[in-house]
């Protein structure tokens, strides 16, 4: 097969990240009715506010964004996450961070799967936030047998599609009819089914050890259990959210609203009570909550000291609120963050000046005119300061674990809080994955970094 004939890994992902959609807007309806407000909200964005619609064409991030989601899933095996991994990889997604949830009661740790190069990216975002289950942090080691038996005994995924990575990984790809045969094949890993795989009175114990433990152990493979667009303005869509039969959670997770945003801001409607049934009881009907939908707003990725400086500023706020925030404090604790937050520069020139986030350059057309003149400026400031280099902003493309925690708990019930000894384990969360996750920082920087050597190319400059 010649080399040609392959489809590219990241149409294969644009592709993959549809048909997802696709499944979970039947699958759970009000996910679509969220889409939709998601769209309406950003038209009226874009068609109000110049500044951002500016941004976002001269990035081009606006050719992704109605393309733009995240989702999540929950896996329980090292072997099924390792595999996850290589199915990924034929969409181009590789491992980036590691996230430890333990803190906050939750046991399992993830990593995200998704592009990361800025070409590769613009062509399909698509992000799966993916959790592994430590069974390791289950006291109870009866109970822990039981969840490694059931979980040892299932396949998540189809013949054809651990064929079909084979064939990728043999051939280095997969043509236009392997790819699409990959995609419907590979989307069965996510799909939902409404038949447990234990008896009623196990899936009660293993809820009773902990709801997210159920959700992984006792159910054929590991649903997708949400789909995120991509919104500009989340205070609005949050607001209306209410009006459109969704009800979302008290706050909204992680920075307060800014002029300039950074990071990223997220907030969830409540997990469905959905009808399942049990082994032992194929006809009666129990029920279980796992899926939910959520919606984000992106900003700036920050560099180490601004990443520092918000953790810093969060946690202050957190400790002055001195509980986890919820609807009876949530008042307090947005006033707290706003209050906090003052001290996070609102600008982007003082952010870049100071050196709070990542930004890509552009050469502007001034700068293309007078390349040839001896007098022209020559470092990047003067060169930005004469407007022949602009900076814009370099969204974030991946998690925050306090927000991550707080969405887990918003849609597994705030009882099911609990502490855990365990801690972070980077080291065995890669033996488990197979391979390193890769460090997203160094991304952000290579990409601005790439767009530095792209302006000193085309201004003929050795270097910026
Ligand atoms: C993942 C929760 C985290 C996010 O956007 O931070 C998450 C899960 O519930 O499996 O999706
Ligand atoms: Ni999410």
């Amino acid at each position: 097969m010649s080399l040609q004939s392959f489809v590219s890994p990241d149409l294969i992902r644009q592709r993959f990240s549809r048909a997802m959609s696709d499944m979970y807007r039947e699958e759970v309806p009000l996910y679509g009715a969220l889409m939709e407000l998601v769209a309406q909200v950003n038209a009226g964005v874009l068609g109000s506010d110049e500044r951002i619609a500016r941004q976002l064409r001269s990035t081009g991030e606006i050719q992704r964004l109605d393309l733009e989601r995240h989702g999540a899933i929950r896996v329980g095996t090292a072997t099924e996450l390792a595999t996850l991994g290589r199915l990924f990889a034929v969409m181009g997604m590789q491992p980036v961070g590691y996230y430890d949830l333990t803190p906050a009661g939750v046991p399992v740790h993830s990593t995200a799967f998704r592009a990361v190069h800025e070409s590769a990216l613009q062509v399909s975002p698509f992000r799966v936030f993916t959790s592994l289950l430590r069974l390791e942090l289950i006291d109870n080691p009866q109970l822990r047998d039981f969840a490694e038996s059931v979980l040892a005994r299932r396949t998540i995924f189809t013949p054809r599609a651990l064929a079909l990575i084979e064939q990728a990984e043999t051939q280095g790809g997969l043509d236009d009819s392997a790819a699409e045969e990959f995609v419907e094949q590979a989307l069965e890993t996510f799909r939902w089914h409404h038949s447990a795989t234990v008896t009623a009175g196990q899936y009660q114990q293993l809820s009773a050890q902990h709801r997210l433990i159920a959700d992984v152990v006792a159910f054929k493979g590991p649903h997708i259990n949400h789909l995120t667009p991509r919104t500009l303005d989340i205070d609005q869509v949050q607001e209306l959210m209410p009006a459109h039969g969704i009800t979302p959670k008290a706050v909204i997770e992680g920075p307060p609203r800014r002029e300039c945003p950074i990071l990223l801001r997220q907030t969830s409607f409540k997990a469905l009570e959905e009808a399942v049934s049990f082994t032992d009881q194929p006809d009666s009907r129990g029920s279980h909550s796992a899926r939910f939908g959520e919606i984000e707003q992106r900003g700036v990725a920050l560099t180490p000291k601004g990443r520092a400086l918000y953790d810093q500023l969060l946690n202050a706020a957190r400790d002055a609120l001195g509980d986890f925030p919820n609807e009876a404090n949530a008042q307090r604790y947005n006033s707290l963050m706003a209050e906090h937050f003052r001290a996070f520069p609102d600008n982007h020139q003082a952010m870049r000046e100071q050196g709070l986030a990542y930004f890509r350059y552009f050469v502007n057309d001034q700068g293309l005119a007078t390349r040839q003149q001896a007098d022209r400026p020559t470092s990047l400031e003067a060169l930005i300061r004469a407007g022949h280099v602009r900076a814009e902003p370099l969204v974030y493309e991946d998690f925050l674990p306090v927000s991550a925690a707080g969405i887990f708990q918003s849609n597994l019930g705030d009882d099911a809080q609990s502490h855990y000894a365990g801690h972070s384990n980077r080291q065995a969360f890669e033996r488990a994955l197979g391979r390193p996750t890769i460090d997203e920082l160094q991304l952000y920087a290579d990409t601005q970094q790439r767009s530095l050597q792209e302006c000193a190319t085309a201004l003929s400059l050795p270097a910026l």
